[in-house]
């Protein structure tokens, strides 16, 4: 660690305005060039326990940047780690508003459901199948508080991985009814198809995103409970939307998952 409780605490806040004020600011590296791993992710633990406070419980974790596609999009080349809250999910089908938020991008994840508790160092795919549940789609809303997109990956991490809105589809499935490596995911805005991709896109299996999540987890000391709810990931790049713009992600076996920008 290289910054004090007290930056830590005042960069949550500056980034917490910001989303609530729809306002971007420049990454906080910029102001804090030094800063580490461990201070990106005390600055989100801030940020989740000022959110929690407000009233908004964290329902599910997410990982970022773990496909090819995104990867690339985004010039990098390592996952990331943030929460979703109850207040970022919206219905199926439904409506966010764009003028409450900064600059909306859209991406279609594989989520999964655990029914027993996930821990340690070294969380292999096997322990990861065993203990998944079920499977549902979903949308994400990204939506960086940086100015532009233009960050670095601890300014990221610190932002909680532009966590904004997640859209969790009804239609889910037992994991042995899927091969998510081969599922298929269309990405569709207005009628037009904008990206596709197979499950495999994410680290290989989406599931890799789960035993990366449980050994981030472990290295602060957490485990991952019985009943997480875990998005693993755009499996294609994300893309911007605007008001008036109705985004469709089309899963195979999986149904769909809708989403109208007013
Ligand atoms: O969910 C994600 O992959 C977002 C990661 C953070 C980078 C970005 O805002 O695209
Ligand atoms: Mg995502």
């Amino acid at each position: 660690m290289t910054l004090d409780d007290d930056t830590i605490a005042g960069l949550a806040a500056h980034l917490e305005a910001a989303e609530l004020n729809v306002r971007d600011v420049t990454k906080i590296t910029d102001d804090h060039p030094g800063m580490d791993w461990e201070d990106a992710y005390a600055i989100q633990d801030a940020l989740r326990r000022r959110r929690e406070a407000r009233g908004h419980p964290v329902v599910g974790y997410k990982a970022g940047l773990t496909s090819f596609a995104k990867m690339k999009q985004m010039g990098v080349a390592t996952p990331v780690f943030g929460f979703v809250a109850a207040d970022m999910s919206c219905q199926d089908g439904g409506e966010i508003r764009v003028a409450g938020l900064i600059h909306p991008k859209v991406e279609a994840e594989i989520c999964v459901v655990t029914k027993t508790t996930l821990s340690g160092p070294t969380c292999h795919l096997g322990q990861v199948l065993a203990a998944v549940d079920f499977v549902l789609p979903a949308l994400e809303v990204i939506d960086s508080r940086y100015r532009d997109f233009k960050f670095d990956l601890k300014s990221v991490v610190a932002d909680n991985t532009s966590a904004s809105r997640f859209v969790a589809g009804t239609c889910s499935r037992d994991l042995q009814a899927l091969d998510l490596r081969t599922l298929g995911v269309v990405l569709e805005k207005n009628g037009r198809i904008l990206a596709m991709a197979a499950g495999a896109a994410v680290l290989g299996h989406p599931l890799n995103a789960v035993s990366m999540l449980v050994a981030h987890l472990h290295a602060r000391g957490r485990v991952l409970p019985a009943g997480s709810f875990v998005m693993t990931g755009g499996v294609t790049e994300a893309i911007a939307v605007e008001p008036g713009d109705h985004v469709v992600a089309r899963y195979q076996d999986l149904g769909s998952v809708s989403i109208r920008f007013t």
